[in-house]
């Protein structure tokens, strides 16, 4: 059984959202602003900061998606306080407790550019892509690349439906992800020996995969933002690294970009990045993982467990380079 515990930032769920009510606690937050009324007066829940939040939470309604049953996972769920307060987001800081300063992060208006090889380029809008496309909820393992792994239920689209919205040209072969970039915003990216923003990038054939997910959401509501909110990349048999948080752009090319980590560290971090219990990291072992919340340690594997789904795309590859790093 999942329990959850809400974390402070969020709204209790008794006053999210009908849009009539919506629109009556936005003039009055236009009246807070205005200083006209005194903010938490009457009721605590009429803050500057819960009006922050109403303004951006367009998409609640949309949540909680149907469950796709046929990805499960034997093993527990990671409770949500965990998810989302032990995190990995070096726009907000090179350590695991940024969910504080992430909240800073404006996901409205969010637009998403989808440009490169494609039939043609696309400017859409966050709330018009998210009501083209078809939610629904799937649980899966997570695991970094630093031994530590989570088991989440997450929401989102196949990525396979970003590419037939997208209709990539018949040259291009990777699809190539970039964060948001704004230093007023995440302290991180003034640090410039970091090559922001954040990119990655997974061939077509990958993209492609039925397990490849666009992330908006998990836990049944919107995407926190410290999880990447409001568009994150899913890859599950892929160490957490190539699961590029807050895209903005899709980049449909020819040619194998460097990630972010592959310029920061190239020999550690590699293009392909498939979990494997037999391929360690240049500085420790990837045998076992720490499974977040339980004090449990265990075996690492092939694929992070998703082999029957992944394996075959790797078998030609194999031969011509060394795929995991
Ligand atoms: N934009 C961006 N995306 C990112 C990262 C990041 O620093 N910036 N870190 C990655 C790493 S290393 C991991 S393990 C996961 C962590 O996701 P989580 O914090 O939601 O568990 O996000 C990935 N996506
Ligand atoms: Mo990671």
């Amino acid at each position: 059984m999942l329990t959850r515990s809400k974390p402070t930032w969020e709204l209790p769920a008794s006053i999210a959202t009908t849009e009539a009510d919506f629109l009556n606690r936005r003039e009055l937050c236009k009246k807070i602003a205005a200083g006209s009324i005194l903010a938490g007066g009457p009721s605590l829940i009429f803050t500057p900061s819960a009006c922050a939040t109403q303004k951006k939470d367009l998409s609640t309604s949309l949540y909680p998606a149907t469950r796709n049953a046929n990805y499960k996972v034997n093993r527990e769920i990671t409770p949500e306080k965990i998810t989302t307060t032990y995190n990995n987001f070096y726009e907000f800081g090179s350590h695991k407790n940024i969910w504080r300063a992430a909240q800073r992060l404006q996901i409205r208006p969010w637009e998403v550019t989808i440009d490169g090889l494609v039939e043609r380029e696309i400017k859409v809008d966050i709330d018009t892509l998210l009501k083209r496309m078809q939610l629904e909820e799937r649980i899966y393992r997570h695991r970094c690349v630093e031994a530590w792994a989570i088991t989440v239920p997450w929401t989102g689209f196949p990525m396979r439906a970003l590419l037939d919205y997208a209709r990539p040209r018949a040259g291009a072969k990777y699809v190539v992800m970039e964060a948001f970039e704004d230093q007023e915003i995440a302290p991180g990216q003034r640090q410039f020996w970091y090559p922001w923003p954040y990119r990655e990038a997974v061939t077509i054939e990958e993209a492609a995969n039925e397990l490849s997910m666009i992330g908006t959401g998990a836990y049944g509501r919107p995407m926190a933002k410290q999880n990447g909110a409001p568009l994150r990349l899913i890859v599950p048999w892929k160490y957490g690294f190539k699961q590029i948080k807050s895209i903005v752009r899709f980049h449909f090319t020819e040619n194998r970009p460097l990630s972010f980590w592959q310029k920061v560290q190239g020999e550690e971090y590699g293009f392909w990045a498939n979990v494997n219990p037999d391929v360690d990291h240049p500085r420790w072992s990837q045998a076992t993982e720490k499974l977040l919340g339980t004090g449990k340690q265990v075996p690492t594997q092939l694929y992070n467990g998703y082999a029957e789904y992944v394996a075959e795309l790797y078998t030609g590859i194999r031969k011509k380079e060394k795929i995991f790093y």
